[in-house]
């Protein structure tokens, strides 16, 4: 039998700030059109021996995947809770493609111009992936197909959609919407909103 209490218990708490929302689509300009052909991810900056490493669609298959459920946290205050994001762990693409001793901040960057700055720290989160899929499906290419970054800690701007490449930097960098007021970090249960906070 159930436990009573189970209602009243709220099994997800959100962050503070936070309220429940069913996902829809928020990004700034077009869905852009991939093609899985010349589709690429690129890791460069300060990798640890300088050199950048292209990973093309197939190379995918030989890496490791993952499945996380993790809810999505946008900055203003719509969250939607028990997403399943299917994809590569971030950590593998760190232990493939390694920074430099000095980089410790990374710039994950998309089509038109999109980036958020996060750190190499986020990217070794063990929830922290590279997502294919989002409940057992690919990825609708509004929600970022053919792949987006899921950084649960974080608030959603610091997970581009349509990812193409993750920079490793040895001094900070601002993002597209950290250069427009939202926090460097962006932690959603210290509830980071802002760069006057910082
Ligand atoms: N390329 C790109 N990625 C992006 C954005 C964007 O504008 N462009 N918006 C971010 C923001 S602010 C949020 S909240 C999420 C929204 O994800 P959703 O469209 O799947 O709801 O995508 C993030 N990734
Ligand atoms: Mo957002």
């Amino acid at each position: 039998m159930s436990d009573p209490l189970d209602e009243l218990r709220d099994p997800t708490p959100l962050p503070p700030g936070q309220r429940e929302v069913p996902l829809r689509p928020m990004h700034y300009g077009r869905v852009p059109r991939v093609d899985l052909a010349s589709w690429s991810l690129t890791i460069e900056g300060a990798t640890v021996d300088g050199s950048m490493t292209r990973l093309l669609w197939a190379d995918l298959e030989s890496l490791p995947h993952i499945e996380v459920r993790a809810d999505h946290h946008c900055v203003s205050r719509r969250s939607t809770t028990g997403l399943v994001w299917g994809g590569i762990p971030a950590r593998a693409i760190v232990e493939l493609a390694p920074p430099a001793r000095e980089a410790q901040w990374v710039l994950a960057s998309a089509a038109y111009g999109y980036h958020a700055n996060i750190t190499v720290d986020d990217l070794l989160s063990s929830r922290s992936l590279l997502a294919t899929h989002l409940d057992g499906e690919p990825l609708a290419p509004e929600h970022g197909w053919p792949m987006r970054l899921v950084l649960p800690h974080l608030y959603g701007f610091k997970g581009p959609k349509w990812l193409m490449a993750l920079e490793y930097l040895a001094t900070p960098q601002r993002g597209f919407w950290e250069e427009r007021g939202y926090h460097f970090t962006g932690d959603v249960w210290r509830e980071e909103r802002y760069a006057h906070q910082e």
